[in-house]
């Protein structure tokens, strides 16, 4: 069973039934969205991600409250939400007043919790070595970090000195474990020389084709034919580095069919696109400038591969 946080909040405990905090366009949140789709659970409401109004605090049957907590607007990194996450980062998941953290605990709690697609197998030999496999996702989530910010969101993903500030500050009260302050402080003033993207760049392009190699005995999904929580860690990766022009179907085309069809499946269609296209296609158009400048994450895929 997950280990349920004890939050600094007094929002979590205010809510009834389930309530996802999350982003449309942030993979980590992405993947929880999946999964909730493949568990019958569709998204409802949206609220203010800090809203305790009585129509906010309940989630109707079968349905999630959605509390969009902008990455754009930097919602994350205010007082309010430091104190449901420390941090400060999303998702953070609340079913019934107790939060759940991290996406890998939120998944595998709502796979003990709920019907629908089971997503971790009970046989222990597949669970291990699904659970190998996001373990392996988890490690890369810098390098999908450092790969779309460099080649996808550049400026709008940038904080200015007194946003750095208010992180630093923040991150002194919580244990930002996630890095953030050392991140954006060498980010925000381009101060990570091209290598550093580069060799992210480098252990992502060499853990495609790692499962692209694997997916040639013929299996439909990364682990067997049954989809699971490897495949709502990884196919979020895809999503995120085809939109900044990573040619996945000329470099890794196995790879490129397996995501086409977990992005055909109804949970990828409603839940991790639905309201995600727009920025989606902002970001693709950036890619576009950017390949077209010579300078796109296209090129230095060939570079790398070549
Ligand atoms: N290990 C965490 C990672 C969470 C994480 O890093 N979330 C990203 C979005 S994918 C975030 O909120 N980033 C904030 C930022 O980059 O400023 C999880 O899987 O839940």
């Amino acid at each position: 069973m997950p280990k349920i946080e004890q939050s600094a909040s007094r929002i979590p405990g205010a809510l009834e039934g389930l309530h996802l905090f999350h982003f449309d366009g942030a993979p980590c949140a992405q993947r929880v969205r999946f999964a909730l789709g493949e568990k019958g659970l569709a998204r409802g409401r949206e609220v203010k991600f800090d809203s305790v109004e009585p129509s906010a605090v309940k989630s109707e049957d079968g349905r999630w409250v959605s509390r969009i907590v902008s990455l754009i607007k930097k919602d994350h990194l205010t007082q309010t939400y430091a104190e449901i996450h420390p941090n400060m980062v999303i998702p953070a998941l609340v079913h019934d007043g107790n939060l759940f953290l991290e996406s890998m605990d939120i998944i595998a709690y709502l796979d003990d919790a709920f019907g629908g697609t089971p997503l971790i197998s009970k046989d222990p030999t597949m669970r291990d070595a699904t659970m190998k496999r996001v373990e392996q996702a988890k490690e890369l989530h810098r390098s999908i970090r450092f790969v779309t910010f460099h080649w996808g969101l550049g400026r709008l993903a940038m904080l200015n000195s007194k946003e750095r500030r208010q992180l630093a500050e923040l991150a002194r009260q919580g244990d930002d474990g996630e890095r953030l302050v050392e991140f954006y402080d060498s980010y925000s003033t381009r101060a990570f020389p091209e290598s550093v993207y580069l060799e992210h760049l480098r252990k992502l392009h060499a853990s495609f084709r790692e499962l692209d190699a694997e997916l040639g005995d013929g299996r439909q999904f990364l682990m067997s034919d049954d989809v699971s929580i490897a495949d709502a860690f990884w196919s979020m990766k895809i999503l995120n580095v085809l939109q900044c022009g990573y040619p996945v179907q000329a470099h890794h085309p196995r790879l490129h069919s397996w995501y086409q069809r977990i992005y055909e499946r109804p949970s990828f269609q409603n839940e991790v696109m639905g309201k995600n296209r727009l920025l989606n296609r902002a970001i693709r158009f950036k890619a576009q400038v950017k390949t077209l400048l010579g300078t796109g994450l296209k090129q230095a895929v060939e570079k790398l591969a070549a």
